[in-house]
């Protein structure tokens, strides 16, 4: 295997009642091993198999493509979550940063809760570094910040899967849950720091 399936950061019940334990064993269990699994079979004795895998996604297309980024996506997800997250972030650099670049954290939530369930169909929502600014974007199905030359600092999966069995269709309250209690500021304010240092 040349790709692997990172453990997740945090226990499969640890998430609950806000991302249960079955929606994980389907999420990372299925769907992200089915990723990390398809990626391996597709660069299986080529060049690509050796490659950094930011480096393939600024390289691939096509279903190469598609699963190699959705391997990143969902490793980088996971860590954007942690059991006693969400709310404002602490005093910081991420709070300053917010507080800059959207007016408040009342402002910054909704902005990126709304584009998160704006996002049309299968994507993802992202909280990016842009020319040293803050901003809030969606990607479609497996597209992501590294294609477009940014940095992401936090996302939400909005794919069906990420949401159907613990809130069916109801999106916008899977959103508001992760970024009200699961959201790491911890893990933004490092990709924050990361970003500074380039
Ligand atoms: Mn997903």
């Amino acid at each position: 295997m040349s790709f692997e399936l990172p453990p997740l950061p945090f226990a499969k019940d640890a998430l609950a009642p806000f991302m249960s334990a079955e929606t994980l064993e389907y999420h990372y269990g299925k769907h992200h091993a089915g990723y990390v699994r398809k990626l391996n079979a597709a660069v299986e004795g080529t060049d690509d198999a050796g490659k950094r895998l930011e480096d393939l996604i600024r390289a691939a297309d096509g279903g190469l493509l598609n699963n190699a980024a959705q391997a990143w996506n969902h490793s980088f997800f996971w860590r954007c979550l942690t059991p006693g997250g969400g709310g404002a972030p602490p005093a910081g650099d991420v709070a300053d940063a917010i507080n800059r670049d959207f007016g408040s954290y009342e402002q910054f939530k909704s902005d990126f809760a709304k584009t998160c369930a704006g996002q049309f169909g299968s994507g993802w929502g992202w909280v990016v570094l842009d020319g040293g600014r803050l901003r809030v974007m969606s990607t479609a199905n497996a597209d992501t910040p590294l294609r477009h030359g940014l940095t992401a600092l936090a996302t939400v999966d909005v794919w069906e899967h990420a949401y159907y069995i613990d809130y069916r269709n109801a999106r916008p309250k899977f959103i508001e849950a992760i970024i009200d209690n699961l959201l790491n500021w911890e893990f933004v304010a490092a990709n924050l720091r990361d970003a500074a240092l380039g």
